[in-house]
């Protein structure tokens, strides 16, 4: 087979690059080693910016997240027993859409199998191979070896995919952040909380209170690296959620069973450059971000912005220079992200050697944040999405 564009990973990457390439008549194909099913029953991200919703419209994705997502224009911090509500409309002009990645990814791949884009699944071994040279793709499926000529490789495989793993051998730069703890994630058709996100600070550890629809809700709480998920029922996880919120909220909240439990580590990773030859770090594979700031599926998006119009370019008017400048382009939106989301783990999350003066100084930063339409502006204009 050969195509023009190789995309490595069928996650929102993947998929929103393929829409677009396809929608530009760029002939691609997308290659994941697990398949549908799998990859939509991952429960992640459910916070997208202005941005990532104006590229679903583009591509022709948009329909169902306007008729089944929750526009919110604002988000709550909540602190020392008060909830505190971020006016992101009115600081910022811009509002977030709370839309399931899960949801994101099932259209994106509707709309690729609709306009006959081509997905191979449950491919073995994929392996990006020559990309200074003759760039091309192999892998394994049904007891054969299959390769796939291309002019380039999108990888848009993850923070664990062979595209990652190339660049690592061909001088990679990684710049990382381990933190000392995790997020314990519940998902439950119980009704939220609130009409908005409440991001809480307490000193028995951080909790969000998010949701997927009005019957739906998405619930975290700050756990440690040795925390196991079959250590939580779903009471100690409603009781410890509760302990940590405002009185008024705790009381509020519907319980119910869990649909979905997880423990997602938290920890930053940027890779520099995220250009080899013809080979293109993309979302994931390029960045992670702690969840904290609802930046990494965010990211994966403004990524392939840069990448789409870089590859747009070469083809359609002949220019190189959008893809000799994808790398920088991505990584300074990157970088501020990554600071963005670092700064919101700072100053959300109980670590371990901080002390009482430490969670002092936490709730003085909050509580100037609270007070101060200047420092709200700050959070708000990261929160909804710098500009690409
Ligand atoms: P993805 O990881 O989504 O997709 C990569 C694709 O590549 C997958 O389909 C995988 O099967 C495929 N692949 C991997 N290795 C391969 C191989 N060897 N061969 C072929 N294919 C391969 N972001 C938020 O904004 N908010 C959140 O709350 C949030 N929670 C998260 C929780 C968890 C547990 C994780 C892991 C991430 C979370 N994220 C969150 C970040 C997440 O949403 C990512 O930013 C998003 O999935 C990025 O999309 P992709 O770059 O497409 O990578
Ligand atoms: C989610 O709904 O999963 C979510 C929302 C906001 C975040 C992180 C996760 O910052």
């Amino acid at each position: 087979m050969r195509v023009q564009v190789a995309i490595i990973g069928s996650g929102p990457s993947g998929l929103l690059l393929g829409q677009l390439l396809t929608n530009a008549g760029i002939d691609n194909v997308i290659i994941d080693r697990v398949d549908r099913d799998y990859i939509l029953g991952r429960i992640r991200a459910g916070v997208l910016e202005y941005g990532t919703v104006g590229l679903l419209d583009a591509v022709g994705a948009g329909a169902r997240m306007h008729r089944e997502g929750l526009v919110h224009d604002g988000v709550s911090l909540a602190y020392a027993g008060v909830k505190h509500r971020i006016d992101l409309k009115a600081l910022t002009g811009r509002s977030v859409m709370v839309y399931g990645q899960t949801e994101v990814t099932q259209d994106l791949m509707d709309l690729r199998e609709a306009t006959g884009g081509k997905t191979i699944y449950n491919a073995g071994n994929v392996t990006p191979h020559d990309f200074d040279g003759r760039p091309h793709v192999t892998y394994e499926k049904d007891g054969t070896t299959h390769r796939i000529d291309c002019d380039f490789i999108a990888g848009c495989d993850g923070a664990h995919g062979p595209s990652r793993i190339a660049a690592a051998q061909n001088g990679m730069k990684g710049f990382e952040r381990v933190y000392p703890f995790g997020w314990l994630g519940v998902l439950a058709d119980v009704p939220p909380v609130d009409h908005e996100l409440i991001y809480a600070n307490h000193e028995r550890g951080f909790a969000l209170c998010s949701q997927r629809s009005n019957t739906r809700s998405r619930y975290y709480v700050q756990v440690g690296l040795d925390s196991k998920v079959e250590d939580w029922s779903d009471d100690a996880f409603w009781d410890e959620l509760r302990r940590r919120l405002p009185r008024e909220t705790a009381e509020a909240m519907v319980t119910g069973p869990s649909i979905e439990k997880s423990i997602a580590p938290l920890r930053s990773f940027v890779a520099e450059p995220l250009r080899y030859g013809r080979l293109f770090l993309v979302g994931d594979a390029g960045h992670i971000v702690p969840p904290t700031g609802a930046k990494g599926l965010n990211l994966a998006a403004s990524d392939v912005h840069y990448l789409f119009e870089g590859l747009r370019d070469h083809y359609l008017e002949h220019s190189d220079a959008g893809i000799d400048s994808y790398s920088a382009r991505a990584l300074s939106r990157i970088w501020k992200a990554v600071r963005f989301s670092w700064s919101m783990t700072q100053l959300l999350h109980r670590f371990p050697d901080q002390g009482d003066f430490g969670q002092r100084i936490q709730e003085a930063e909050l509580d100037y944040l609270s007070n101060s339409a200047a420092a709200q502006t700050a959070l708000a204009e990261n929160y909804i999405g710098l500009p690409y």
